[in-house]
This record gives structure tokens, sequence and C-alpha cells, in this order.
């Protein structure tokens, strides 16, 4: 991993035991209905990754799966863009504070993916794998939510490799970083297990509405 990258993982981590050590568990009083607590609200989209940004073309795109589903072929982009598309209008949280309002999404429901992987009935959470070496873990019942997409385009536009281009999750009720950017591939697992940043000090869940940030 380059230099840049790992002085920014470095200082979240250190931010995140600061907290923790402070007793600090990111718990502030409600702002708005809208805006979550301790959020404040930007502009701009800002980009946020460990910096590590390959170029790749849909057409080369494949989800690898594994663990414990029926299926473990990759998935490819003419069978996953043969789903139905979805549309999702949703703010953004990123656990650094920053919100963004009303960021449009178009891809495949999560849920239509994992039909066709085919879950075994002990698969309970599951891991995304991003190609820059990313991971984050979530119960596989967060990812069925009708709002949770792969998402191809943001704002109309294929998305960009900033944004995490190709595909990428998006999963609106949690922080930003649950969801892989560069989405590479997916592990069904019957246990949990800590993805990169929950590794690194921040909350299992993730859950924006009760501040879920560090643990
Ligand atoms: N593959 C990958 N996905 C990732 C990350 C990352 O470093 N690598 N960062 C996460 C974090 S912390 C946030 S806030 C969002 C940022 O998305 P953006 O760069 O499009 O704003 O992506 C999430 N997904
Ligand atoms: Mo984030």
């Amino acid at each position: 991993m380059p230099d840049r990258s790992e002085k920014v993982i470095a200082a979240k981590e250190a931010a995140a035991r600061r907290a923790a050590e402070r007793g600090d568990t990111g718990s502030h009083a409600p702002t708005q209905d809208r805006l979550p607590p301790g959020q404040y609200l930007v502009a701009k989209f800002p980009v946020l990754d460990l910096g590590i940004r390959k170029p790749m073309a849909l057409e080369e795109w494949s989800l690898a799966v594994s663990g414990l589903a029926e299926r473990t072929q990759p998935i490819t982009w003419a069978e996953l863009s043969s789903l139905p598309r979805v549309e999702v209008v949703a703010d953004f949280h990123c656990v650094t504070r920053w919100s963004l309002y009303d960021l449009s999404w178009a891809g495949v429901r999560f849920r239509d993916v994992l039909e066709l992987i085919r879950p075994l009935p002990k698969a309970r959470f599951v891991m995304q794998y991003g190609r820059d070496g990313y991971s984050a873990n979530l119960p596989l019942e967060a990812l069925m939510d009708d709002n949770v997409l792969l998402a191809y385009e943001l704002a109309g536009e294929p998305i960009s490799l900033e944004h995490g281009g190709p595909i990428r999750t998006i999963i609106p009720r949690r922080y930003a970083w649950k969801g892989a950017k560069y989405l590479s591939g997916i592990e069904l697992m019957a246990e949990d297990r800590p993805g990169f940043w929950e590794q690194r000090g921040y909350h299992n869940e993730g859950d924006p509405w009760k501040e879920e940030r560090y643990w």
C-alpha cells in the first residue's frame, strides 16, 4: 500500500483509539430530523478511500463469490446487467461526520444478486471486498433491504473511478464505510468477521442514527 494511504489509515485508527480512551463513543444529542446526530452537511461529494484506484471497464468487471453459497462462479457484468435496474435516491453519511443529501444511484438490488448466488441456510454474514484490498462486513439481513444496491450509475453517469467505479455497494441505512467501492467479491459466512475498518476501531454495525461510530 502506498505511504499516503498508510498515513491516512494510521491517523483514522489513532482517532478511533483516542475517542475510545476518552470514553467518547461518538454520541451527540440529535440535531435535525434528517441529519443524523453529530453529522454536518456538505455540498460537494468528497472522495474518501485508501488511495488505490485501478481503472476497470464494466465489460472486464466480475464479482467473485466465495463461502457458503450454492453458486460460487463469478457473476459477470452481462449477468448483472440483466437484473432489474433500480434507482435509489439516498443521503450519504460518512463516519468522519460529513453527510450529503440526495445522491441518486442506479444499479441492481443486492437482494437480487443474492438470489443468483443462493446462500446456504448457514450463511448469516457477508463480507464485501474491493479491488483496493478493502473489506466490510454486515449481516446478510442488512443487505436484503430494498435500497441496498450494487450501483453502476451516480447522477445519471457511470460511476467514476474516484467514486468506486465501475460497481460499488451502497447501504443507505449504514455509515458509508459499510459499502465497498470497487466491489470485486463477496463472501458468505456463518460467523461474523470484522472488515478493514472494523479491525481498526470502527463499530461493527455502523448505524448513523444510533451513532455507532467507534468501539
Ligand atoms: N473499496 C473501498 N471502499 C470504500 C472505502 C475504501 O477505502 N475502499 N472507503 C469507505 C468510506 S470510509 C467512505 S466514507 C466511502 C466514500 O465514498 P466516496 O469516496 O465515493 O465519497 O467509501 C467507503 N467504501
Ligand atoms: Mo467514511
